[in-house]
């Protein structure tokens, strides 16, 4: 496998601009030195992490990371004591890559600290390893939520990198004249791997806004950006302020490319951008340990409430419950027929039966990391990656999401959310006696974070407050409860299992002793 940057080593993008995150900037010549001198002092390391602030220096060391073939843990700045216990002893690196100045919290704090150091070009003769790459090498391990437990490391391969980017560049015709501008968090794969490698796997620039806002949106679409990613809340908060912002609206016009992703953008929100800027916006469809399924193709139409077809190279079927496939496509992504579960062709899709999302190709990951039990349950005997996403294909061969297999897992402001890891911190509170943790709709986030909690004594006043803190104090503030709801007693089968469903009539039953309190969103 050739290089993952090609754009770090060829003389005529030199003086290109790559990265700008404020007013720091950093052409290719200038990471190419910045990085390469790191990635020499990290050559022969089995693992680092990388303090994953909003920042130059994030960037600066998951490449250097990638050039010295050292898996990087990126991790979240904001997670909690609990969350970063879990991924320091589970990935166990054996550095971690800061910023000068950045506050490391135990037990980050407790690793070996290497400062990012950014160099003018020319001051440091870039050296990194030459030798032939493994595309199946681990290049990243990105932490996931499951329905249960902690969250896992997902091991991504050089070649996942690579081939996501490549196709995404087919499907989007992104060259390195694309001016990227974003403000997705970069300890995830929408904002590291598409939001930052992306660009630089094109030889183009990415601008960060530090944090998301429709300002700097205009902005940089006014000063050369040409595509824009976001996740749907972003999308949902730009639809708003397009009501009364006529620049905002001229400069998304401006835009080349508008791509949405990491949870499903309403066709209401999608079709307000569309009528405000006269733009489309693209949706592509991931996760974590596939990078890029598919996407809406930009020489082809635009598809509200759609997720496009399989980008090249991916294998994509739609699977019923006793393993046949309702509908599939060709390796050039052509839509095909269905299956029985013993591969024998049954005739043609029906257009509109329900089936699981499952894939294969080179985009995805390769383990959970010292998790081979989890690993060998998300794949098929035949070796198909179960996404757990529910999906019907369109007449046209678009491929539609209606939901999802696993109730407990939420999608809220794009981040992935397991309600069984927040059930277990609020149990960890001494007030808490039974927890249960549902994901509702919310205009803004999708999905909001609601918390049933059955406490010992009647819920002392500012306890929904508390909670909802030491949620985010242990886990991280996206996971936090947006409501705390208080029960006598939360509905239980005869096998003992909670009834989510059956939640919203016990909270009736109880509301003479509590009544629902929605955590303020400051
Ligand atoms: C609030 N805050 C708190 C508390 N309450 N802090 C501590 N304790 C509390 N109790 C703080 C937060 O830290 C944050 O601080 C601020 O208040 C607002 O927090 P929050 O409500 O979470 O922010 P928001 O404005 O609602 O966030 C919306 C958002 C965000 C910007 C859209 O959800 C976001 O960045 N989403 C992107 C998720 C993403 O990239 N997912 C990709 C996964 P401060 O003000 O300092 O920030 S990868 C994936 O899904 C696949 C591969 C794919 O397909 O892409
Ligand atoms: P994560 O585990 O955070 O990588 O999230 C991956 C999940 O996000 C997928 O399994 C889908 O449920 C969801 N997702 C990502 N992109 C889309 C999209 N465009 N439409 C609907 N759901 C999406």
């Amino acid at each position: 496998m050739s290089s993952l940057f090609p754009a770090l080593v060829s003389g005529s993008t030199a003086r290109r601009p790559a990265l700008r995150f404020g007013d720091r900037s950093l052409t290719y010549a200038e990471l190419a030195a910045s990085a390469g001198a790191l990635a020499a002092r990290l050559e022969g390391r089995e693992r680092i992490a990388v303090w994953a602030t909003p920042s130059l220096e994030t960037a600066v060391g998951v490449v250097a990371a990638l050039l010295a073939r050292v898996p990087a843990v990126p991790l979240n700045p904001k997670s909690g004591a609990s969350e970063l216990g879990h991924i320091v002893s589970d990935s166990a690196p054996s550095l971690v890559l800061a910023g000068e100045g950045d506050d490391l919290p135990s037990p980050v704090r407790e690793l070996e600290r290497l400062d990012v150091v950014t160099h003018p070009a020319g001051e440091v003769v870039a050296r990194y390893p030459s030798e032939p790459d493994d595309p199946a090498a681990p290049a990243l391990v990105v932490y996931t939520s499951g329905t249960t437990g902690p969250p896992k490391g997902a091991v991504v391969p050089r070649r996942a990198i690579a081939s996501t980017l490549d196709a995404l560049a087919d499907a989007w015709r992104w060259t390195g004249d694309d001016v990227l501008v974003h403000g997705l968090p970069l300890f995830h794969v929408h904002g590291l791997v598409l939001g930052v490698l992306g660009p630089l796997r094109r030889g183009g620039a990415v601008r960060h806004l530090g944090r998301f806002s429709a300002e700097g949106v205009t902005r940089e679409l006014n000063a050369g950006a040409t595509m824009l990613f976001g996740v749907p809340t972003m999308y949902h908060r730009l639809a708003e302020a397009l009501e009364g912002d006529a620049e905002l609206a001229k400069a998304l016009g401006r835009a080349r490319l508008l791509v949405s992703g990491s949870a499903a953008l309403p066709v209401h929100d999608h079709e307000r951008i569309t009528a405000a800027t006269g733009r489309p916006v693209v949706e592509r469809y991931g996760m974590t340990e596939t990078l890029m399924n598919t996407s809406v193709r930009v020489d082809g139409p635009a598809r509200p409430g759609t997720v496009g077809v399989p980008l090249p190279g991916v294998g994509l079927r739609l699977v019923e419950e006793d393993g046949s496939t309702l509908a599939s496509y060709d390796a050039d992504g052509t839509p095909t027929g269905s299956y029985d579960a013993g591969g024998n062709p049954t005739g043609a899709y029906d257009g509109e039966s329900v089936g699981e999302i499952q894939v294969r190709g080179p985009n995805l990951f390769t383990e959970y990391l010292n998790r081979p039990d989890a690993t060998a349950a998300a794949f098929t005997a035949d070796g198909w990656f179960r996404t757990g996403d529910m999906a019907v294909r369109d007449a046209d061969g678009c491929v539609r999401i209606v939901g999802r297999k696993a109730t407990d897992l939420i999608k809220s402001g794009g981040y992935k959310i397991g309600a069984g890891e927040i059930e277990n911190a609020l149990l960890e509170h001494p007030a808490v006696r039974e927890a249960a943790v549902t994901g509702e709709p919310d205009d803004d986030l999708g999905e909001r974070i609601v918390a049933w909690v059955v406490t010992g004594d009647a819920p002392a006043p500012g306890l929904d407050r508390e909670l909802a803190d030491h949620v985010a104090g242990r886990l991280a503030p996206h996971k936090r409860p947006r409501s705390v709801r208080f029960l006598s007693a939360l509905p239980r089968n005869d096998m003992g299992k909670i009834l989510k469903r059956a939640l919203p009539d016990a909270l009736a039953d109880s509301r003479p002793r509590t009544g629902p309190s929605d955590v303020s969103h400051d």
